[in-house]
């Protein structure tokens, strides 16, 4: 803690199995190329320092228009803001098990794209400008995705395969189907119906949220992501904070 890295892309070469680096505040202008594997058990976690809200900002970035790249497995992202890349802000290729949760995804072309052989786990509120949910290849065979909450600004693509199967934010029943998943996922239209003050950044949930108690247990973290136990009232929410 005492000699900070500058860059998260140093962590990304460095760290092991096992390790955990916290991002601290800041607003961090590099394409991240995640360089290292974790193992089942001892993942690689990127997080937010408590509190702290990092930004990894394409403005000014040429080397790349993805966010972050991931090629490895057994990765956690937790509580990063990616934002302004003219492609993904997330792009994962070849590489299983990655979490990703606490994100918040904006002013992007492709929120999350995916290649072959990629599984998520949870999901909340992917939501870029043009494709929310992104897999480059045909095949969904390892895609493992249920209790998310979806959103997009284009409602018409809010999930894609393969460049040719499209889903719309209303076709959700038609996804279920075709992958076999997100049997507890659902969609909303209008972010409002979920925060708290989305355009002041504030995604706490709002009163009367549909994201209330309607997470799921597996695998939640003990802990919103202000500290507070979880669950409250009658179930896990969806998103960062409970209530
Ligand atoms: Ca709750």
């Amino acid at each position: 803690m005492d000699e900070p890295w500058l860059t998260i892309q140093h962590a990304a070469q460095n760290l092991v199995a096992g390790d955990t680096v916290l991002i601290r505040e800041g607003t961090y202008h590099e394409s991240v190329y995640i360089a290292q594997s974790g193992n089942k058990g001892t993942y690689i976690v990127f997080s937010a320092y408590p509190n702290k809200n990092p930004v990894i900002d394409g403005n000014g970035v040429t080397e790349s228009q993805n966010g972050l790249i991931i090629n490895q497995s057994y990765i956690t992202l937790s509580g990063l803001e990616i934002c302004n890349w003219e492609e993904n802000a997330i792009w994962v290729e070849q590489a299983g098990y990655i979490e990703i949760s606490d994100c918040e995804i904006h002013d992007v072309c492709y929120g999350i794209g995916f290649a072959l052989k990629a599984i998520i786990n949870s999901i909340a509120n992917a939501g870029g400008d043009n494709i929310g949910l992104a897999f480059e290849q045909m095949s969904i065979e390892n895609y493992r995705g249920d209790y998310n909450l979806f959103h997009n600004n284009n409602p018409d693509r809010a999930i894609v395969v393969g460049y040719e199967d499209e889903f719309s934010l209303d076709q959700l029943d038609r996804w279920q189907t075709y992958s076999g998943q997100d049997d507890h996922s659902f969609v909303t239209h209008t972010l409002s119906d979920i925060f708290a003050n989305h355009t002041q950044s504030d995604f706490h949930l709002s009163e009367d949220s549909l994201a209330v108690d309607q997470g799921t247990e597996f695998d939640a973290p003990a802990e919103d992501y202000e500290g507070k136990p979880r669950p409250q009232g009658k179930g896990y929410d969806m998103g960062a904070y409970e209530k």
